[in-house]
């Protein structure tokens, strides 16, 4: 205790001041030294000072208005950059309030680490009552992959490494930092704070898979009839993009790209068979999953959608945990995507034969007749606008402009938005991700702007925008090139559900007619309200070109949407409405 208090002493003299650092510099230090040069945050006691310091020193920190957003933004980062994104915040409620985000990171595989400042230990673990007390590192453990608490200036570098190889190695996640008050101010000799610091070398080492692996692995593709490769977020994550490439084409096989591994081949390639996902699922006799998990969003690999065939599946994932996570794997191949792909491309050789042709051309009869179906609704002028019409107009722009980033959310918004834009490059699609989550629309409007400097256009749900839209003065703030398009259709789902109990609303039905273009305009940027198609074509072209902060309110037809977009059919059902 009494190292500690003299320890806690303010340097008096500047002579001393200059052999001297404090946990503020050591944290500073310890970020930029392993090039973690933005911080996403809200400030607040402990860490106002902490943030204008690391202003100060370099680092760009991007103050919200939100922590969950801020979460949210880190955690995009993480994913477009494969460094962990860093969100900053204070105790308690703002840890909490950041807290969503990080668990949102873990079950995406999104290296972030989330840092809280956190009040007196002493006075935490007596439960008397600090100022924001709570006992956050035993609150975040469960839901992030590691957490660590930093009680002395001297173990900030092995700290900061520890969460950075705990975010970026193996399958990344989110990682949790507690950082005391007390340990922001104290003071340790300078040199041998530079010399604690830690830069984490090789931070996600290659999993090279086992040769056998391999060879089975293709072993079972080669002896398929009708085969298809499904490909995940963890494939976009691995930036082996052309490995990918050449793997999917040498092999022939059709694809099926999960909503944020659009793009990795562009969704227009000929061997994509995105528009025929009901005959690829029910009809493939094998199949390869490449950093996709057999989750919900694939029904679990079982069941109705997957058809009554016997299915033969491998799967490629750097986490041995989750082979036989929901049905069996005959051919796991555990590794780094990218390793593995490499290593599958070069067991190939130069003789792989040609997918089945019949196969082939079922999948592609079948995605072309859907294709075909589904172009004249996204041609139609229908005023009010229904969601056909309007994603009609972005898929064109997304088509004109393939390197701008398209966030996305909603439920109808979001899932027709997948269904009709088609991507072109890697990692330009990132939306709700696993959980099916409201709420990362800006954060990652601006993770994504900062990170990349690509212009990024957001298709938002009424709803969804709700969650984050008093981002958009963030937006403004730091004048990011951020278009977002609000289909606004008064409501959840819907905006025409009816309280026949009572005078209150409906619960899913907002203020009918809401204005969201004029939030924008409140900050300074540009509001539209768009009727038609071609208002709206022409406000997104007019914003894109100019990079101007933009929200365009876009009216849908309140009628046009369906219960929980396409997903309904996971409501639960009461037996007694029925009746
Ligand atoms: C954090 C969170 N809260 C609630 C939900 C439930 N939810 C799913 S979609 C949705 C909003 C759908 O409405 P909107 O964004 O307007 O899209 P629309 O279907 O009307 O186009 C909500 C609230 C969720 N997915 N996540
Ligand atoms: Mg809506």
């Amino acid at each position: 205790m009494a190292d500690a208090a003299v320890k806690e002493q303010p340097a008096t003299t500047a002579e001393v001041q200059q052999e001297l650092t404090d946990g503020f510099h050591l944290i500073i230090d310890a970020l930029k030294l392993n090039g973690l040069n933005t911080i996403y945050g809200v400030p607040g006691i402990p860490i106002t000072d902490f943030g204008r310091m690391a202003q100060a020193a370099g680092i760009r920190v991007l103050s919200f208005r939100h922590e969950q957003n801020a979460g949210y933004a880190a955690s995009i980062a993480g994913f477009l950059t494969k460094k962990p994104g860093v969100c900053l915040t204070v105790s308690a409620p703002g840890f909490l309030n950041g807290l969503t985000a990080l668990a949102h990171a873990t079950t995406n595989c999104f290296p972030m680490i989330l840092i809280s400042g956190s009040s007196e230990r002493e006075i935490v673990d007596l439960q008397q009552g600090d100022y924001e007390e709570m006992d956050q590192l035993a609150i975040a453990k469960p839901l992030c992959k590691a957490a660590f608490r930093v009680l002395h200036a001297a173990d900030i570098g092995i700290g900061v490494a520890r969460a950075i190889r705990a975010a970026v190695s193996g399958r990344p996640g989110g990682v949790y930092l507690d950082l005391p008050a007390k340990l922001f101010g104290q003071v340790m000799n300078a040199e041998a704070g530079k010399k604690s610091l830690v830069q984490v070398i090789d931070p996600a080492p290659a999993h090279i898979p086992a040769p056998a692996a391999v060879k089975r692995a293709l072993d079972v593709l080669k002896s398929a009839k009708r085969p298809l490769i499904i490909l995940g977020k963890g494939a976009a994550y691995a930036q082996a993009d052309d490995a990918i490439k050449n793997f999917v084409e040498k092999s022939g096989v059709p694809f099926l790209p999960m909503s944020m591994a659009k793009g990795l081949l562009p969704d227009t390639h000929p061997q994509c068979a995105g528009a025929a996902r009901s005959t690829v699922l029910a009809q493939s006799d094998v199949v390869m999953l490449i950093g996709a998990r057999l989750n919900w969003l694939l029904s679990h690999g079982k069941g109705k959608a997957w058809g009554t065939e016997p299915k033969k599946f491998v799967q490629i994932d750097i986490e041995p945990k989750e082979m036989d996570s929901n049905v069996e794997i005959v051919a796991p191949v555990v590794g780094d995507i990218g390793s593995c792909v490499s290593a599958l491309l070069q067991g190939m050789g130069n003789n792989w034969p040609a997918a089945p042709a019949d196969w082939i051309k079922t999948v592609t009869s079948k995605r072309d007749e859907n294709v075909a179906k589904m172009a004249p609704r996204l041609m139609n002028n229908n005023v009010p606008m229904d969601y056909h019409g309007a994603l009609g107009v972005l898929r064109t722009i997304v088509k004109e402009r393939p390197d701008a980033i398209l966030v996305n959310e909603g439920a109808n918004t979001l899932d027709l938005a997948r269904g009709v834009i088609d991507m072109y490059q890697p990692r330009k699609r990132i939306d709700v991700g696993t959980w099916g989550v409201m709420g990362i629309g800006m954060g990652y409007c601006i993770g994504a702007a900062v990170e990349t400097g690509k212009p990024v256009l957001a298709v938002e749900g009424d709803s969804a925008f709700g969650f984050s839209g008093m981002e958009v003065e963030t937006i403004c703030r730091y004048q990011l090139p951020v278009c977002v398009v609000i289909f606004n259709n008064d409501g959840i789902y819907r905006g025409t559900d009816v309280n026949n109990a009572g005078s209150d609303p409906a619960t899913t039905v907002f203020v009918k007619g809401s204005r969201y273009d004029k939030m924008m305009e409140a900050f300074g940027g540009v509001g539209v309200n768009a009727t038609t198609p071609d208002e709206l074509k022409r406000a997104v072209n007019a914003a894109m070109d100019s990079g101007k902060p933009t929200l365009i309110n876009a009216v849908i037809d309140p009628a046009a949407g369906s219960e929980s977009g396409r997903i309904g059919n996971l409501n639960p059902q009461s037996a007694l409405r029925k009746k």
